[in-house]
């Protein structure tokens, strides 16, 4: 199925909440892929919003070292979410593309807000070698792209959590986590804590991509108005996405990412799309930016008959 709506491309060039540097110039990497042209041939109205500001941090700032850069990353995820509210409310469908990670503290919010506005619920599909359920007190690196999911859950420093508002963005019940292969040890205990229903790489083997998929979607629309993805390319195999900044063995190989974002399509209940960790100067030539373009088209609905 062909999403209905019209597209809205936001970049979110934020490179502070890793530890390497290089997925600011994810945006730029997405775009010189071929980004608007292969969204337009699927027939969809687009258009291209720029990048979202990021604050230079300033030289003599305190050090935050359980959640370093927190002051410019909340205020980037400020400027994001208010134009990924703008954007649904003039019933357009936001595209981000990251950045960082932390940018999905933004993106987040922004629908949650909307929704909530609309007394609606949005549920969310979260596809990541990792859990992003690091708080300041648990994070074993204090890099704040590893905290973003226990953010929108209600959990961490203020500054995110209540981007939308009171906290949690969001309604654990409607939340999944899906491609996990690494976790801190701590991160591991809040998973537990928190209750989010989890997939790891263990659960896509044994069980098949599709039966996974036909879970997660419930999870994600039980009592839901359409659901959001946040799709961090690191989940992919090294093999198909090599340019991102923290890379573990063991990912979704090609086809089991594209069957991610298809199940999602067929479901026409996507509300929003981000994708984030795109680091081409960590890559070889552009290949994971062609690998997104290729996975935001299957999001949209592109089919081969
Ligand atoms: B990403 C890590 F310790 N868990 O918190 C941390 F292993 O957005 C990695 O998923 C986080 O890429 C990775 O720093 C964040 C680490
Ligand atoms: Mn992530
Ligand atoms: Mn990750
Ligand atoms: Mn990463």
């Amino acid at each position: 199925m062909i999403l209905d709506r019209k597209v809205s491309l936001i970049g979110a060039p934020l490179d502070l909440g890793g530890a390497v540097q290089g997925a600011s110039l994810g945006p730029t990497a997405v775009r010189m892929a071929g980004l608007e042209r292969r969204i337009r041939a699927l027939d969809l109205d687009f258009e291209d919003l720029g990048d979202v500001p990021v604050a230079v941090p300033a030289s003599g700032d305190p050090p935050e070292p359980s959640a370093r850069f927190i002051r410019e990353i909340a205020l980037h995820c400020e400027a994001l979410r208010d134009r990924v509210d703008e954007t649904l409310t003039r019933g357009r469908f936001p595209l981000v593309i990251g950045g960082d990670h932390a940018v999905a503290c933004g993106t987040i919010s922004g629908v949650a807000r909307n929704f909530r506005r609309r007394g609606q619920k949005v549920g969310l599909i979260w596809f990541d070698a990792h859990g992003d359920m690091n708080t300041p007190e648990t994070s074993p690196s204090g890099n704040v792209h590893g905290m973003p999911l226990a953010a929108c859950l209600g959990f961490g420093h203020r500054s995110l959590t209540e981007l939308a508002g009171a906290a949690p963005m969001l309604d654990v019940s409607n939340c999944v986590l899906i491609g996990v292969h690494e976790l801190d040890a701590r991160e591991k205990e809040m998973i537990r804590k928190v209750g989010i229903r989890i997939y790891t790489m263990r659960e896509i083997d044994m069980m098949g991509m599709q039966r996974v998929m036909e879970e997660a979607l419930e999870i994600a629309n039980d009592g839901t108005d359409g659901f959001h993805v946040s799709f961090d390319v690191d989940g992919c195999d090294v093999s198909i996405a090599p340019g991102t900044g923290t890379r573990v063995p063991g990912g979704t190989n090609f086809r089991e990412s594209h069957l991610v974002l298809e199940n999602v399509a067929d479901s026409g209940r996507l509300v929003s799309l981000e994708l984030t960790e795109v680091n081409p100067i960590l890559d070889h030539a552009n290949r994971t930016a062609e690998l997104a373009v290729g996975l935001v088209e299957s999001a949209l609905g592109k089919l081969v008959l």
